[in-house]
């Protein structure tokens, strides 16, 4: 690890090295400023809590079952929701209310706890796919990894298409904080001169899944994700696909597997 020397700038010899890359959150605020938001921020959600118990008992004369902790909990938060179904708030997007107000509590306990999910990305198609055969459109096909694992798709090319349609979903494992990016590369299949790279987009995943925002969105947004290749500052052609994580301990049954195929 130590073996090369370099000089630094004022001359003396070290050994330092880059071997890795802090990402984390740095607060920088007053004690009155913290006391005082975060009374604010518990008289909103209360004030949130209590309108939804008064609605509750007067629907279904009970109250539901919730505390804020929760929130952190995919499960929980998709058993509130349909709770929030039966008494007709859904629409209110209150769970996501509570969430942006608990965000920086629901951070840092799930920054504190390992949590493994299935990672899973929907392909719908891509287009503009720039072309790696003389005279015709790109053979493309699509190679994914995540975390060690690949999926392969190169038996399934498709001939001469520069707009092709995927409509296919893949599964990947990953444990939150910690889980590498999504690699998605698509390449052109030439049987005879070898394949072709037509370019690369990465998916960041952490950013994702420790975005209270994002995570409280029960339809995650279709992406339109530019390719790129290392030998050309332009776009190689654009994916459309969607992510979502979802933890393992989830009932599958609170989870809406989309019907993507034709
Ligand atoms: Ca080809």
């Amino acid at each position: 690890m130590f073996k090369t020397q370099a000089k630094d700038e004022s001359g003396q010899v070290s050994t330092e090295q880059i071997v890795g890359f802090f990402k984390g959150i740095i607060e920088v605020e007053s004690k009155e400023d913290k006391a005082n938001y975060k009374m604010r921020k518990n008289m909103l959600i209360d004030n949130l809590v209590e309108m939804v118990q008064r609605i509750s008992r007067e629907k279904t004369g009970k109250e539901i079952l919730f505390k804020i902790e929760q929130l952190s909990d995919a499960m929980e938060r998709r058993k509130f929701e349909s709770e929030l179904r039966k008494i007709d708030l859904s629409h209110l997007n209150i769970t996501k209310h509570l969430a942006n107000l608990e965000s920086d509590e629901i951070l840092k306990r799930s920054l504190l706890a390992q949590t493994k999910c299935i990672v899973r990305l929907y392909m719908i198609s891509a287009y503009d796919l720039s072309s790696r055969d003389n005279g015709s459109p790109s053979d493309p096909y699509l190679y994914l990894t995540c975390n060690n694992k690949i999926y392969n798709e190169r038996s399934n090319y498709q001939l001469d298409e520069a707009n092709p349609d995927f409509y296919k979903h893949y599964d990947f494992e990953g444990t939150f904080p910690g889980c590498s990016p999504i690699k998605i590369d698509v390449w052109d299949y030439d049987d005879i001169f070898g394949d072709d790279l037509i370019g690369t987009t990465i998916i960041d995943l952490e950013d994702r899944y420790f975005t209270m925002e994002w995570q409280a969105l029960s339809q995650k947004p279709i992406e339109y994700r530019q390719l790129y290749h290392s030998s050309s500052s332009l776009s190689q052609g654009v994916v459309k696909c969607w992510v979502e994580i979802n933890p393992v301990s989830v009932d599958p049954a609170y989870l809406t597997l989309w019907d993507i195929s034709q």
